[in-house]
């Protein structure tokens, strides 16, 4: 009992001293800088540019072509957002080139499988040139696109496909 009673005492003194430390230490900061912390999330100084829908090329540099893993380029260009504008680039066809297109599944099983004949026409393989053709995601749900090209092919073969979530735009304050 004794024993128990001068250590809990022991404790009771160094907290006490070590409170008074801190005490002495200015202020109650603990080091954490205030002044910083809200001109970095306090303030609603929103920069506009970060907040308004982007405009994205499927496969950056790359554009639309086969071989190229669309699964990949999606997860490290991802996420997506609401009203995002996705950019698919590809040259009509020629004697040398083969055609591309652009179709979306309704489902996950057929996108899956490249169910290229269930799924919809979004783009022919003349309307990837120039501009390229833009396709806006507006609806809160998942997307998968495809090429439709050799029934499936490219789609299964050539890795001519990802899917996307679109999300809504987080509120970033920060610059
Ligand atoms: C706290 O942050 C502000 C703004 O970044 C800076 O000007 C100030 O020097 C900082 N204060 C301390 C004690 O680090
Ligand atoms: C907003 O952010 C964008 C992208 O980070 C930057 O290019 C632009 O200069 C910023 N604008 C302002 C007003 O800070
Ligand atoms: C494509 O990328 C995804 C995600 O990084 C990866 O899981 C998959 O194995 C890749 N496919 C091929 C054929 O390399
Ligand atoms: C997306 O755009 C539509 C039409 O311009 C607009 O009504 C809607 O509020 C926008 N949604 C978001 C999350 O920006
Ligand atoms: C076919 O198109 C490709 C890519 O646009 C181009 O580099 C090539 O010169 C064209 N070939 C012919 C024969 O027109
Ligand atoms: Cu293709």
């Amino acid at each position: 009992m004794v024993a128990k009673f001068s250590v809990g005492l022991i404790i009771l003194v160094i907290a006490a001293s070590m409170f008074e430390l801190s005490m002495a230490d200015k202020d109650w900061s603990f080091g954490f800088n205030y002044t910083d912390w809200w001109s970095r999330f306090g303030n609603h100084h929103v920069n506009k540019t970060q907040q308004e829908p982007k405009k994205i090329i499927v496969g950056g540099s790359q554009h639309w072509h086969y071989g190229f893993n669309y699964t990949d380029w999606a997860i490290k260009n991802g996420p997506f957002y609401l009203n995002d504008t996705l950019v698919f680039k590809y040259d009509a066809p020629n004697a040398t080139t083969f055609p591309h297109s652009v179709y979306m599944f309704s489902n996950y099983w057929s996108f899956l499988k490249c169910e290229v004949k269930k799924a919809k026409m979004l783009a022919n393989p003349t309307q990837g040139a120039g501009e390229g053709f833009q396709f806006v995601l507006n609806k809160w749900k998942p997307y998968y696109f495809a090429c439709g090209e050799k029934n499936g092919f490219h789609c299964n073969n050539g890795l001519m496909k990802f899917g996307v979530m679109p999300t809504l735009r987080p509120f970033m304050p920060w610059p």
